[in-house]
């Protein structure tokens, strides 16, 4: 990392290795069964989730991108902000183009990212760090579910969740995340929250189930998780990658489903686990927002809507929230 980047690290005694146990201990034991979509990202995983942002039939990183390019310079004048923390960093374009307005105006101080990864983070931070003279830059290694207690309060802040990230979370996960994330915000701050919405459930289907098979290679890469972490002996090539819209819900859900009967055993866990021919593992939701209901759940944990941004096409939605 470069010099300059201050980074704090909230996952020093968090054991990753305790809590993928736990995680799959309780998915695949439960009906139906499920593995959480945060045990998709190892290095083979991430690679495969920027490939998929690449795919023709992946819109929202695009659309996130398209709406960025044309508005940035209005987000950073509506919100007012000094200070940038932007959660689940990545390595994303779309935090430059929003600093750089922030520049323009005169009025960058700081930029926090905050990220599980330590190498994912302290490579965005010391690039930006190096592009932004002058600028605090800083990293803070957390769970933006657990930790935004934590993140540095001073400035005049715009939290960003970009990506459609927020969708992973199952309907109380986000109020909870929204509730606490406006407690620890004071007036003044502001909300940049990135969204897919609801459309056509040809594409959106599409989105997730590319033609080129990637997605399916993304889907199953959580089971050479499982099998490398926990010597699970999964045979990957057995599960049909599924990705379905469900109406009620409005969310894309993802599955693994087996083509057979089968056992598995996971040594570290103790455990041998049956699937029938057939039978399914939920691996993710994809929550897909209207602009109502953002509002809506924006406004039930504190937050009221300021700006309302979508592409052209209203694939995908930026919302800016007041405090
Ligand atoms: C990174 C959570 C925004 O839900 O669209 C992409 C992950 N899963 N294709 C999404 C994902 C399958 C992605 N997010």
């Amino acid at each position: 990392a470069h010099p300059s980047v201050g980074f704090v690290d909230h996952l020093e005694r968090s054991n990753p290795r305790l809590d993928l146990e736990h995680d799959v201990r309780a998915g695949l034991t439960a009906t139906p069964k499920w593995l959480p979509p945060k045990w998709f990202y190892d290095a083979v995983g991430s690679d495969l989730f920027t490939r998929i942002t690449r795919l023709d039939e992946y819109y929202p990183t695009r659309r996130e991108l398209a709406i960025m390019r044309e508005r940035a310079g209005d987000i950073a004048a509506a919100s007012g902000a000094d200070t940038l923390v932007e959660l689940g960093s990545g390595t994303s374009e779309k935090t430059v183009l929003l600093l750089d307005a922030m520049a323009a105006g005169d009025s960058l101080r700081a930029y926090t990212a905050v990220d599980v990864d330590a190498t994912t983070l302290l490579k965005a931070a010391g690039r930006l760090a190096a592009r932004y003279p002058g600028v605090a830059v800083r990293a803070v290694r957390a769970d933006f579910e657990r930790h935004l207690a934590l993140l540095p309060r001073d400035g005049r802040r715009m939290v960003a969740f970009l990506g459609g990230t927020i969708g992973n979370l199952e309907p109380a996960a986000r109020r909870a995340f929204l509730k606490s994330l406006h407690d620890t915000l004071r007036p003044g701050d502001t909300f940049l929250l990135g969204a897919d919405l609801v459309k056509d459930r040809a594409r959106l289907v599409a989105a997730y189930d590319d033609a080129s098979g990637v997605t399916a290679a993304f889907n199953r890469n959580v089971l050479h998780v499982v099998n490398r972490e926990l010597g699970a002996d999964f045979d990957p090539a057995l599960f049909e990658h599924v990705a379905l819209f469900d109406e009620d819900n409005e969310w894309i859900e993802m599955r693994l489903r087996a083509t057979r009967d089968m056992r598995v055993r996971i040594p570290a866990l103790g455990l041998t686990v049956s699937l029938a021919d057939g039978e399914e593992i939920r691996t993710e939701i994809s929550s897909k927002f209207r602009r109502e209901g953002l509002k809506e759940e924006l406004g039930d944990a504190g937050f009221a809507v300021q700006r309302f941004y979508t592409d052209p096409a209203g694939d995908f939605s930026l919302t800016l929230a007041a405090v």
